[in-house]
């Protein structure tokens, strides 16, 4: 392990980063690369040679083996994680027992239980430490179509609608997996877009590939009631085959607001028109990526984070629970209303010193 260096003498904010593969990658280097007030001053991975390289692109960073350690280190004040999900609540609570703050990567855990452990132990210490990586918060279009469905201007929003779709899975994506990694973020953009809480699911599925996951639902159609009478329906497809593609739209009582992804120029060429369909979430949302971490730093040195908190990340998982228990059961399934502490209430200041 090489030394992580001074703690924080240059007002650069020490960063940590767990995981170095394409998301803790992706975040070292933006953070490196593109993002003021902060430095890599250690990543770590089980993976040595994978992790050295992103250290050395990203100004000699210190290489750890074990995450805890190198969070446990007195030179990293704040933490990225972006290792396997089953490990992020774990880490995260290390983070909090440490009082340093920490953004997660989506999910924040893989059950609601685990999630309930973060944010009680969030609630313990009485501040705001955590912030989950649901980076479509961060993207132009999806911030223009909130703004827009905030503002009034197509009236009282009713309906959200999301869709979803990887160009592959990998072999682990069972049902499940399906609505925890991937549907995670569409339940908390209906949340978001509506401001409002999902009470009720209904999941019907296809499995389009027969493999490798026979009988799993690689194509999910989720239906939502939100609270205030709103309604939802999100389609996520993880075996698309084409690319990858995300969008949302706002159903108003007087309009509509909509992202339209891809964003590439559309190109007119030997008698067609085309336009280029990004590979995967880290091409598609690389400017998401770069705003939300600018974003926390800035709002670290500010002492006021704003961005989505563990209670958005815990509620997206109990809604998560409910569609695979509405998979499972083949009928609509209760999202039992979580009563929001007052940590996490939208008028509490969201200090983080
Ligand atoms: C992936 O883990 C992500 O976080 C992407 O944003 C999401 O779109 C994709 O479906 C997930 O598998």
């Amino acid at each position: 392990m090489r030394d992580a260096g001074k703690r924080g003498g240059s007002g650069e904010i020490q960063v940590g980063v767990v995981g170095t593969g394409g998301m803790g990658g992706m975040h070292a280097r933006i953070l490196h690369h593109k993002v003021a007030g902060a430095r890599v001053a250690a990543v770590s991975d089980v993976d040595a040679e994978r992790a050295g390289q992103i250290a050395e692109e990203c100004g000699s960073a210190a290489v750890f083996a074990d995450a805890e350690e190198m969070i446990r280190n007195d030179a990293v004040e704040a933490v990225i994680i972006a290792s396997p999900d089953t490990t992020h609540a774990e880490l995260t609570l290390e983070c909090l027992r440490l009082g340093k703050p920490v953004l997660c990567e989506k999910p924040l855990a893989t059950s609601p239980e685990e999630a309930l452990g973060v944010v009680e132990a969030e609630v313990e210490l009485g501040r705001k430490l955590v912030q989950v990586g649901f980076m479509r918060r961060y993207d132009p279009q999806h911030v223009d179509v909130k703004n827009t469905a905030a503002s009034g201007d197509i009236g009282e929003p009713v309906l959200f609608k999301g869709w979803h779709r990887n160009a592959s899975s990998p072999p682990v994506a069972d049902s499940a997996w399906v609505v925890i990694n991937s549907a995670i973020h569409d339940l908390d953009s209906a949340r978001w877009m509506l401001d409002g809480e999902v009470e009720e699911v209904f999941v019907r599925g296809a499995d389009t590939t027969g493999s490798p996951a026979e009988g799993e639902f690689d194509l999910q159609l989720i239906q939502l009631s939100v609270s205030g009478g709103r309604l939802g329906v999100i389609e996520v497809y993880v075996d698309a085959g084409y690319g990858y593609e995300v969008g949302v739209e706002v159903v108003g009582t007087r309009g509509t607001a909509y992202t339209a992804p891809p964003t590439g120029a559309v190109v007119r060429l030997d008698r067609a028109y085309s336009q280029v369909v990004e590979d995967d979430w880290l091409q598609r949302f690389e400017t998401a990526y770069t705003i939300q971490l600018q974003g926390w730093i800035e709002a670290l040195k500010d002492g006021h984070l704003n961005g989505p908190d563990a209670w958005d990340g815990y509620a997206a998982l109990v809604a998560a629970e409910a569609c695979i228990a509405s998979i499972k059961s083949g009928n609509p399934e209760p999202v039992s209303q979580p009563v929001r502490p007052a940590l996490y209430s939208k008028e509490a200041p969201e200090v983080v010193r």
